[in-house]
């Protein structure tokens, strides 16, 4: 994770000389009206699926470049949101990903990227997103409040992802609609859904819970639900087989 963040860091800065936020806002993306990604979680099958070519933990999972077909069987399988990998070097995404899910599909789109910066987040409107992802493993709690309100003024939803007691405490801020559990350790990468059941209670009921990670089975969703999630965000158990949205109709129907 550590050196995810340095990287971003790097990666943000030239960006940011190179593209600017003021050509980032001539995007015709940038006015858009967002759709609500935790209202679509309250009314729908809850599956937020997943695009995912690789990541540090599982190295390749899904070496096709077939985006649009991807988001498109998705599309199909009627999940209530998607979430696109946005970076290249460590998951082998790219906003271009995101701009060719935005084209395909009106589903809301959450840019999954490891944020840094608030460039990102005007970024991430630009590109098409509705929503973002702020991890609370290394943003301090003065960093979520100053980007989830960056987020809010672009009517673009968050969700604060956390992964212990400490960083829930952190993230009960304004201007956030969801909180996301990560099953996974990012620092150790160890995958247990206990960790969603641990925190459910402690986080309370104006948000939108979402669990998150190693989800594999329906049993899986059935035993969240009871512990109040509304939301599952899968990627390697679709993204792994041929038809990544066909896996994901058997989660819904
Ligand atoms: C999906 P999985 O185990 O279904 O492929 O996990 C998603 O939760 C995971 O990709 C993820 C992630 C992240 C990736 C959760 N939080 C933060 C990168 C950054």
């Amino acid at each position: 994770l550590d050196k995810i963040i340095a990287y971003k860091h790097k990666e943000v800065s030239a960006k940011k000389e190179a593209f600017p936020v003021s050509l980032l806002e001539q995007s015709s993306y940038f006015k858009r009206e967002t759709n609500s990604l935790s209202k679509a979680l309250k009314n729908g099958s809850g599956i937020i699926a997943e695009h995912k070519r690789k990541s540090p933990s599982k190295s390749v999972i899904n070496d096709t470049n077939k985006v649009h077909e991807v988001v498109t069987g998705y599309e199909n399988a009627a999940v209530s949101g998607m979430s696109i990998l946005t970076d290249t070097v460590f998951f082998g995404g790219s906003l271009d990903d995101l701009l060719v899910a935005r084209k395909t599909v009106s589903t809301p789109l959450l840019r999954k990227e490891f944020i840094v910066d608030p460039y990102q987040i005007f970024e991430a409107k630009s590109y098409g997103a509705d929503a973002i992802l702020l991890i609370a493993a290394y943003l301090s709690q003065k960093q979520l409040i100053e980007y989830s309100e960056t987020a809010a003024k672009l009517g673009l939803e968050v969700l604060l992802e956390v992964h212990n007691e400490e960083e829930l405490n952190k993230s009960i801020i304004p201007n956030v609609s969801m909180i996301g559990v990560n099953n996974r350790n990012l620092k150790t990468f160890e995958v247990s859904i206990e960790i969603s059941k641990q925190l459910a209670l402690k986080i309370p009921d104006d948000y939108v819970k979402v669990s998150e990670s190693g989800i594999s089975s329906i049993a899986a969703i059935q035993e969240l639900k009871k512990y109040g999630y509304k939301g599952f965000l899968i990627g390697e158990n679709f993204m792994k087989t041929d038809n990544p949205g066909e896996a994901a109709s058997k989660f819904i129907n």
